[in-house]
């Protein structure tokens, strides 16, 4: 038994003896037993050993919750509770989740089931839990003061309903809202469809994640909760590239890939190689005259979809959002565009000043992933992730999709890069190159940008290297 573990179990006892013996080992035996996740890894699918048979889902940088069947319900156990989360590779955020990480566990259940959830406040302050999307009867829909009173800290609330429609949910805190998924409070919902279904096809790997995003300052820990769109992770499942693991998948392979958003804005989540249908939305399986191939599906606030492709292209497949600003990390805000503005002059005037001054951005800012700056502790580069080919300058909402002829079926472990075929990788020309007819109306114009004067004095902010990050200029 790990410590956690051990922890719970005996702040669990010492209330049951603060209740002067009023709740008997009998009554404790009540709740299945909370399940804790010590581990970031995307977890094996939890293949159902009790209830209706379906295939289970494989969440990216998660876990399913394990149930109990008692008397024909399927019990979890959920515990809402401070946790620590590694983001990233020597990057760990304090966030709120449930049952040791956020988000908190897959739950998983099929069509027609009886489920029945305790939950367990180990929060500083009260919660509720809202199971997003599903049919229910109105005092189960966890909206604190509206169909419930909040479950106060220290107490546990029991959640009973019947698993109505298939499809894709989520669940999350309805009340303190702002604060409780701002620090990372949530979790994924599948309902399986129960026996063959018209509009749900079987498929070989059936992924879900969820998209977040955070405001930690580079160096703390803690998320700022009162920040509204700025945000500077934007993550899936709380995770950032590269610490997001790759689709592993087998070429040939029927893939379905759930997302459900929780951050403040829009995902285009776009997809290379391949062509997708949207099989499902928030109201679950979507009509089949409905469906065309996509490459990018905009995901809003709230919204769940699902994607399913045929893997029948064998590569490394970026698969990220569209929204360049959210395959980043840990990024300042304040950072002035540099590109065109020729530092040469000033770097000597400044280097006088600032000895470690470093011009950024001049040619763009790819050099950010190249350049040996000291980062302080707990924070995360902003563009990283190394390819086979260098740095693939990316952060933030962005995974690859691995297909492989030779992956074995069921195999989600990380294959290693694709070994491209000879002649099929984009080269270097090496022969005479004409040289560039310019337009005639951009030399007229002289609008090269180094030729052009600003209008404005631009300003240039000098700090020593090893200053705080994102604050470049
Ligand atoms: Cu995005």
């Amino acid at each position: 038994m790990n410590k956690r573990r051990q922890l719970f179990r005996t702040s669990a006892a010492i209330a049951t003896a603060a209740a002067a013996g009023a709740v008997s080992r009998v009554a404790m035996a009540a709740l299945p037993e909370p399940v804790i996740q010590q581990s970031a890894d995307t977890m094996p699918p939890l293949e159902p050993s009790t209830g209706r048979p379906y295939k289970p889902v494989v969440t990216l940088n998660g876990w399913t919750l394990p149930w109990r069947m008692k008397n024909g319900v399927k019990e979890f156990h959920l515990v809402a509770e401070p946790v620590e989360r590694m983001v990233a590779e020597d990057f760990k955020a304090h966030l709120w989740g449930y049952n040791g990480q956020s988000p908190g566990p897959t739950i998983e259940v099929v069509e027609g089931d009886r489920v029945r959830i305790f939950v367990t406040n180990r929060l500083p302050e009260h919660t509720s839990v809202h199971w997003h999307g599903q049919r229910l009867p109105s005092g189960m829909d966890g909206v604190t003061g509206l169909t419930q009173p909040a479950i106060p800290a220290g107490k546990t609330f029991v959640y009973e309903f019947e698993a109505r429609r298939p499809g894709t949910f989520m669940y999350h805190p309805h009340g303190d809202e702002m604060t409780q998924m701002a620090m990372g409070m949530m979790g994924f919902w599948v309902t399986h469809p129960k026996g063959k279904h018209k509009l749900i096809d079987e498929v070989d790997r059936d992924f879900c994640f969820l998209m977040n995003a955070y405001d930690v300052e580079p160096g703390s820990a803690t998320p700022k909760i009162m920040t509204m769109l700025d945000f500077n992770l934007w993550s899936w499942n709380s995770r950032i590239f590269p610490a997001i693991d790759p689709l592993v998948v087998r070429k040939n392979d029927k893939v379905r890939i759930r997302m459900g958003n929780l951050t403040m804005t829009n995902h285009p989540i776009h997809l290379h190689g391949h062509e997708f249908l949207v099989t499902g939305t928030d109201g679950g399986p979507t009509p089949k005259s409905t469906r065309q191939y996509e490459v990018t599906e905009d995901i809003a606030v709230g919204q769940m979809r699902q994607i399913e492709f045929l893997a029948d292209e064998e590569g490394d497949w970026a698969f990220h959002c569209h929204k360049s600003h959210h395959t980043m990390n840990a990024m300042g805000h304040d950072v002035p565009t540099m590109i065109g503005v020729d530092h040469t002059g000033i770097m000597r005037s400044l280097r006088d000043l600032v000895p470690d001054y470093m011009a950024m951005g001049e040619r763009g800012m790819a050099d950010m992933t190249e350049m040996p700056m000291p980062l302080p502790e707990n924070t995360t580069p902003m563009m990283t992730g190394q390819g086979p080919f260098g740095s693939v300058e990316m952060g933030g909402m962005f995974s690859v999709v691995k297909v492989r002829k030779d992956q074995p079926h069921g195999d989600y472990s990380d294959p290693g890069w694709f070994e491209h075929p000879p002649g099929t990788i984009a080269y270097e020309w090496t022969g005479e190159t004409p040289s560039a007819q310019q337009s005639p109306k951009l030399s007229q114009s002289g609008s090269m940008p180094l030729a052009e004067k600003p209008k404005q004095a631009i300003e240039v902010r000098a700090k020593a290297r090893g200053s705080r990050r994102g604050h470049h200029g």
